[in-house]
């Protein structure tokens, strides 16, 4: 731990994993790392699971509320869900024992915009943070820390932070070190001035985490990869969503719409998402720049293939296979990769400055282009509204891309109306199905109405979706018709019967 720990100061403060977890009280709010299954402490989540199994069997309580980046890992959520040690957990989440307790209503989820974290926590809106557990890489030896695979919130957890326990993970390679750019000029208003970054590939920070040394209670050795982010080969329904993207930017091109040299790219996590990154490597575009959060196996592919020069994000998140290739090509990477905090990587004021374009899967759309990131059915939660609407609403181009059914075709991610509404019709520029694409700018609500309908329905939905379309027309107000009483009348259906279909 010597190497890895240049600051004696700290050396001194290690202790095991146990011990460490005994410092955190029932109650408190507490901040760890960790962002789509990267850089999230691997020791203390199992150790404080352990120790509140050990208080419930005493019949003490035992509940901690968790803030982190966003999502973890089973090692993380699934064992302190597992274990009934989450009073409160935000942002995200996309563990499923841990998505079972919240919709059990066991655990209070709030379902967060990921770049508003840090500022709600530092307007004092979250309450305070009484310990953070944040992983790092290293100790450099003047004390400040080498960041590891997500920076997430980590900046903004050291800063509120009373206490902070530090998790060395000794497996992730040093050669990370320089990686990232930690901006420290984010203010509260009224005495924000604007942030300097002007292309996406842009350093405006430091290549380290500060840490009041005071405040580090304990440092805890791990030697642990993160989770194995798998990805399915892209299924035929993802290639054609793909297919239909890239034609699209290509014709954006041609009309004068999209400057030549192309804009920057965000793109959602998950299997669609990383087929239009596989798309892009054989397109026809070059020297894209990526101005995501999740930097996952597609932009890597991309990166090696020089097809991308950079990208900017918070977090690596990648399947075995491409870890391996990270870590072997680090050198390559390194030059190649910014990692920033999420309120950075995900800021609207960049988003918007930089014109991405931002791709995101979804749960459904329905007829006139509000979106449902969320929630199945309109109650249960699947992993929260995550970076999508910082993109979405910020973006040069905003895509939401789906297959246009689910569950083995009972269930249309086309719908009357969206049983929740996470982006709303004003930030949803174009949809995309394996059924086609629906360019949704400069049209008004009848009109997105046909084309989603035609372009992006399932044919086993669309003359359900006409009908509805064309009975709504015939009653009530024409700019936005409906028949109220019968607009989720699919899921109710679905509830019911497992089926939408009528
Ligand atoms: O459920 O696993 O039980 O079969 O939803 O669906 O098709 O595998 O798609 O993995 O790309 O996830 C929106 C959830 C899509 C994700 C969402 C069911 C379907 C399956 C997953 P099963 P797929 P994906 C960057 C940006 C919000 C956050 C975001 C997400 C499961 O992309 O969480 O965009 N997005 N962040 O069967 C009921 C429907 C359904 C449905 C699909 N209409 N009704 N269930 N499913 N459509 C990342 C971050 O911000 C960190």
């Amino acid at each position: 731990l010597a190497d890895r720990v240049r600051f004696p100061e700290f050396l001194s403060r290690t202790m095991t994993a146990e011990q460490a977890a005994a410092l955190i009280p029932h109650g408190v709010n507490v901040g760890m790392s960790g962002f789509t299954g990267a850089g999230y402490p691997k020791a203390l989540p199992q150790a404080i699971a352990q120790h509140a199994k050990s208080e419930h069997a005493a019949g003490r309580p035992y509940k901690i509320n968790v803030w982190t980046g966003a999502s973890t890992a089973a090692e993380m959520d699934g064992a302190l869900a597992e274990a009934g040690a989450l009073g409160q957990r935000l942002p995200f989440n996309t563990d499923p024992t841990c998505r079972a307790r919240i919709n059990a209503g066991e655990i209070d989820f709030i379902d967060m915009h990921l770049s508003h974290v840090a500022q709600h926590a530092w307007f004092g809106f979250l309450g305070p943070m009484s310990v953070a557990v944040v992983e790092v890489l290293g100790v450099t030896e003047d004390g400040r820390l080498i960041p590891s695979t997500a920076v997430g919130n980590n900046k903004t957890w050291l800063e509120i932070a009373d206490k902070v326990i530090l998790e060395v993970n000794t497996k992730p390679p040093t050669k990370m070190e320089g990686m990232h750019d930690i901006y420290y000029g984010t203010a509260i208003p009224p005495r924000r001035v604007p942030i300097a970054l002007t292309h996406a590939d842009d350093r405006i920070g430091e290549p380290y985490l500060r840490v009041d040394p005071a405040k580090v209670v304990a440092v805890v050795e791990t030697h642990k990869g993160d989770r194995d982010n798998v990805f399915a080969q892209p299924d035929a329904n993802s290639n054609l969503i793909a297919a239909s993207i890239i034609d699209f930017l290509a014709h954006e091109m041609k009309m004068g719409r999209l400057p030549k040299e192309m804009l920057p790219i965000q793109s959602g996590v998950g299997n669609v998402a990383n087929a239009v990154l596989a798309g892009l490597l054989t397109g026809p575009f070059e020297n894209l720049l990526g101005f995501t959060e999740v930097l996952q196996d597609g932009m890597l592919d991309l990166l090696r293939a020089g097809k991308m020069s950079r990208a900017s994000a918070t977090s690596i998140s990648l399947s075995g296979s491409a870890y391996r290739d990270f870590e072997e090509n680090i050198d390559f990477y390194r030059e190649r990769i910014i990692l920033r905090p999420q309120e950075i990587s995900n800021h609207p004021e960049l988003v918007r400055r930089l014109g991405v374009i931002a791709m995101n899967s979804m749960i459904e759309a329905d007829i006139y282009g509000n979106i449902n990131s969320t929630h199945v059915m309109g109650t249960g939660m699947m992993n929260g509204i995550g970076g999508s609407g910082d993109f979405a609403r910020n973006g040069y181009l905003s895509f939401f891309v789906t297959p246009s059914v689910a569950k083995g075709g009972k269930i249309s991610c086309i719908v009357p109306m969206c049983s929740h509404v996470d982006h709303t019709e004003h930030d949803t520029q174009i949809i995309v199905t394996e059924q086609g694409l629906a360019d949704l700018r400069g049209l008004s609500p009848r009109k997105r109405a046909q084309v989603i309908i035609d372009r992006c329905a399932h044919p086993d939905f669309r003359p359900q979706l006409q009908d509805y379309f064309d009975r709504a027309q015939r009653q009530g107000a024409l700019h936005t018709p409906h028949i109220l009483g019968e607009a989720l009348s699919w899921h109710q259906r679905f509830v019911e019967t497992g089926d939408m279909r009528a």
